[in-house]
């Protein structure tokens, strides 16, 4: 991959990126420092949950900023229905089933990204940039046993962030801690903290034993240790002084996003801001609460969008906006009820979470990964829309570019920066998307999903996942919604994605 300096139109393109050295291309105060890159990763956001994707049953104000500013993507993909390898795809730059531990973790689980691995932290370090991680982590800690009183190591600083303040897992899962860099946030000596994913500890209630003490009821597991009224996945004790409340999380992140950035003072920053909504449990503030009328769903997107206002407003306080770059994306598709029972059915109503694609998280159709994505880069991104298909994972070739260094031709990670910053309709060619396991294809404008055992529906979340004994093959240009399957009368095209497919998921690091 030829590096930037070489090609004379990019060097145009990004000179106030390198600023300082072409400094008659920007204005001052961009030629005086690097551009910021910040990446907004919502937790289970669909196509179709934001008013600038077209949702009419809520109003998400803020993230249309976004849209209205930016450069809106309709083929922006996460490479995964589910949160964990989703991740480490836009961590690494890799196809996460290359790696078979990235798989939803539970929140004891070690680490999955090895410290010698190249990710997309380090790659911004490289160039200069400070880095941080902010909320939602899900891609484990420590080595195998982690003693949550101490030093907590390796996770995301020994992986390229230079500040972290994050949750372990899921806002579901023990421990409902905080850990700041090494360490729990809060915690107080005497009262230290076990967690188990396997036994209970002594004298500790559970949801399921004792309903009655919940103020969210499990529909499906999240039935054991109780945390701020509502009982989780995986057990712990202890901590008392440490454990989060769900209702000022957003605030908690924001504070932190907001001094990382403080701290910076001139120099770069690359910085991601994993929020937790609509994440289940779904408990936004008190000044959300029965806001959307879609119930408590409705009512994170709703805190999830004011998350991104605080922070637009930020930059612009600051004035950081027209050299900060952010991106905005979800890390897996929609789900309804994902395991509590907060009303989120019934409230339902026309609103269509993965607008008009099909599936949504943990499925193999488009509803699974393809996501909202934004690039807000404002003075120098055109407004518009662009329907390149451009995935998390090309963050980090994209950006080594952008940063003036070469791509790594070993990762899947594709350079789109042309796509991303709206010079170019081309993005990537194809792309291999991940469920549970279980792989689909995407190439041009067709889906191709090879034939998988298990069920069709989930009942649980009520909605597709995808599988089906015979091979399944779609033309989005013409059927989006993914309800005709062509795999019968495209025999040709089937043999081609087929053939592309099986190619690319043979070739194993
Ligand atoms: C599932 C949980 C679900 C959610 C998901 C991870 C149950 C029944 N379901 O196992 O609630 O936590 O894991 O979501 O426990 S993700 O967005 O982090 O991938
Ligand atoms: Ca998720």
């Amino acid at each position: 991959m030829k590096s930037v300096f070489k090609n004379t139109s990019m060097t145009r393109l990004i000179s106030p990126v390198i600023g300082g050295i072409f400094v008659s291309c920007g204005n001052i105060r961009q030629a005086d420092r690097q551009q910021n890159v910040i990446v907004v990763l919502a937790d289970d956001l669909g196509y179709g949950d934001v008013s600038g994707y077209g949702a009419t049953t809520i109003q998400t104000p803020n993230i249309d900023r976004l849209t209205k500013q930016g450069l809106k993507f309709t083929c922006g993909y996460a490479t995964s229905a589910t949160s964990t390898p989703s991740r480490y795809a836009l961590m690494t730059g890799q196809y996460p089933w290359r790696n078979k531990k990235a798989r939803i973790l539970p929140g004891d689980a070690p680490l999955i990204i090895g410290t010698d691995v190249e990710t997309l932290p380090k790659m911004f370090k490289r160039a200069g940039y400070a880095t941080g991680a902010v909320g939602k982590w899900h891609l484990g800690l420590g080595t195998g046993s982690i003693d949550w009183n101490g030093h907590i190591a390796p996770g995301p600083r020994e992986t390229g962030y230079d500040y972290s303040y994050i949750m372990a897992a899921t806002n579901d899962r023990v421990p409902c801690v905080y850990v700041e860099n090494n360490h729990v946030v809060h915690l107080d000596g005497n009262d230290p903290i076990e967690v188990s994913y396997v036994r209970n500890f002594d004298g500790e209630v559970t949801g399921k034993e004792h309903p009655e003490l919940l103020k969210m009821h499990p529909s499906h597991g999240h039935d054991q240790s109780i945390v701020n009224g509502v009982s989780r996945i995986g057990f712990m004790r202890g901590g008392k002084s440490a454990l989060w409340v769900d209702e000022t999380m957003a605030e908690v992140f924001l504070g932190s996003v907001k001094s990382f950035i403080d701290r910076q003072g001139n120099q770069p920053f690359f910085l991601y801001y994993g929020l937790h909504q609509p994440h289940v449990p779904r408990l936004p503030n008190e000044r959300f609460a029965g806001k959307s009328g879609l119930g408590a769903r409705g009512d994170a997107i709703l805190e999830a969008d004011w998350c991104v206002g605080q922070l637009l407003d930020y930059l612009d306080e600051k004035g950081l906006t027209e050299n900060t770059i952010i991106v905005f994306t979800s890390d897996n598709g929609p789900v309804v009820d994902d395991g509590y029972k907060d009303d989120a059915v019934e409230k339902l109503g026309a609103h269509r979470p993965a607008g008009h694609l099909r599936g949504g998280k943990y499925s193999l159709f488009e509803g699974g990964t393809r996501v909202p994505f934004i690039v807000q880069w404002k003075g120098t991104v055109k407004p518009g829309t662009s329907d390149a298909m451009i995935c998390q994972m090309d963050m980090y070739n994209s950006f080594a570019r952008f940063t003036g260094q070469a791509a790594d031709p070993k990762k899947d990670s594709r350079d789109v920066l042309d796509a991303l910053l709206g010079r170019s309709q081309t993005g990537r060619t194809d792309l291999i998307q991940e469920a549970q396991g279980k792989l689909a294809y995407r190439r041009g404008e067709w889906a191709y999903i090879p034939s998988y055992k298990g069920p069709a529906f989930s009942k649980w979340t009520n909605s597709d996942l995808g599988n089906a004994p015979e091979e399944q093959l779609y033309h989005l240009g013409s059927d989006i919604g993914e309800t005709e399957n062509l795999a019968k009368s495209h025999p040709s095209e089937l043999e081609e994605l087929r053939k592309r497919f099986q190619e690319i998921t043979k070739e194993v690091e």
